[in-house]
């Protein structure tokens, strides 16, 4: 499917930071702002302990795990959405991503500018969400013309999207972010096919000191997400940065020294997945391999996600679930015990299901 969260935020408040940290990449990083322009792509595999207890069971070396794309993109100022800073060419960026992670900035260090002067952290946030709001209407306005234009011959099915298109610059004029808004069918199609960006979910992440942590920064940003029914967490960007750089043995062997089970960035994946509402499930053929769906998808369209064929060809699924394997110990057991099952077209997909799918090409 191909999961994608795009990182926005103020300039300078440790986006690409957080970036190299997630992805083991390295992108620059520097102390002045618009350090970068061009968005730097990267995947994360999802951790994931119930793969490798099922490859113990299985016996099967080196699962492949599920994926998320992270896109680090330049930073937003005021005005952004009128063509300041690097304005509208930021914007086209996260048009297309599933979801945002918006950093905010919570660590003090002089050395680097803040673009206002000083933090604040509802402030900061704000002047964000109103440019992506600002961007918004302008994309609707544009909408609204050309439908409006089209429409004069009475079209029913233009005029009841001209009807849309007011309806959702209303709610923006309100001062409302779009993921406020009840979504018909027509208003989620609407919102996809235009590329609005005030409708996808948000993460916000507090990026703080690694030391002498200001939770009056992390308490603000943390009821900002609650009331405008966001996901918040905080983590210290730079150590993050640095832990990552450390080999696998030496980060774990790290972690456990601090008393910590997962790092900040595992928690960062592990609550995109939940804010995107994504659900994974296992197959086994030569490899044992995770796949990510969102919660409610169907037998035939969780195969779709193998192969367009397997979705087609959709004979039926054969599925025990990862529990059932983790109690009995093996999969001979779990036959034995007639715990795996035939499903159907209609079968809803649960988080935790072992498939094996049979078509017909
Ligand atoms: N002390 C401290 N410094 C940080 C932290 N995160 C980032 N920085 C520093 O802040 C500066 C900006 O970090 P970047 O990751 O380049 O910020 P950015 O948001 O990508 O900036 P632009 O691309 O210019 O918008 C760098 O000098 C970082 O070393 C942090 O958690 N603590
Ligand atoms: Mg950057």
């Amino acid at each position: 499917m191909g999961t994608s969260c795009g990182i926005i935020g103020l300039p300078n408040v440790g986006k690409s930071t957080i970036f190299n940290a997630l992805t083991g990449g390295h992108a620059p990083m520097a102390e002045y702002a618009f350090c970068t322009i061009n968005p730097n792509h990267g995947v994360v595999t999802v951790p994931d302990q119930r793969l490798e207890i099922l490859a113990e069971l299985l016996s099967k070396k080196n699962p492949i795990p599920t994926r998320i794309d992270f896109m680090d993109v330049a930073g937003l100022i005021k005005g952004a959405s009128k063509g300041e800073g690097l304005g509208n060419k930021f914007l086209d960026n996260i048009r297309t991503v599933d979801a945002l992670i918006h950093i905010v900035r919570g660590f003090h260090n002089q050395d680097v500018v803040h673009p206002t002067g000083r933090i604040n952290p509802l402030s900061d946030i704000e002047i964000i969400n109103t440019e992506l709001m600002l961007a918004d209407m302008q994309v609707l306005e544009k909408a609204g013309d050309k439908t409006r234009k089209m429409a004069k011959s009475n079209d029913k099915e233009l005029l009841k999207r001209l009807d849309h298109i007011d309806l959702l610059h209303e709610h923006l004029n309100h001062g409302k972010m779009l993921k406020t808004i009840e979504q018909s069918w027509d208003t989620q199609i609407l919102l996809k096919e235009l590329g609005l960006i005030t409708h996808k979910p948000v993460l916000y992440i507090v990026n703080t000191d690694e030391d002498n942590v200001d939770s009056k920064i992390i308490n603000q940003v943390e009821d900002y997400s609650r009331q405008t029914g966001s996901e918040c967490l905080s983590i210290a960007g730079k150590i993050e940065e640095e832990i990552s750089e450390l080999s696998a043995a030496e980060r774990s062997e790290y972690l456990k020294a601090m008393g910590i089970e997962h790092s900040g960035l595992e928690k960062l994946i592990l609550k995109s997945y939940k804010l995107l509402n994504l659900i994974t499930f296992y197959t086994l053929t030569t490899d044992l391999q995770a796949w990510t769906i969102t919660a409610g998808t169907k037998a035939p369209q969780a195969a779709g996600e193998i192969h367009t064929d397997f979705e087609k060809g959709f004979i039926r699924a054969e599925v025990f679930h990862f529990n059932d394997i983790q109690t009995q110990g093996s999969e001979h057991k779990v036959r034995d015990c007639g715990l795996l099952r035939s499903e159907g077209k209609e079968y809803v997909v649960k988080d935790g299901d072992v498939i094996h799918f049979l078509f017909n090409v």
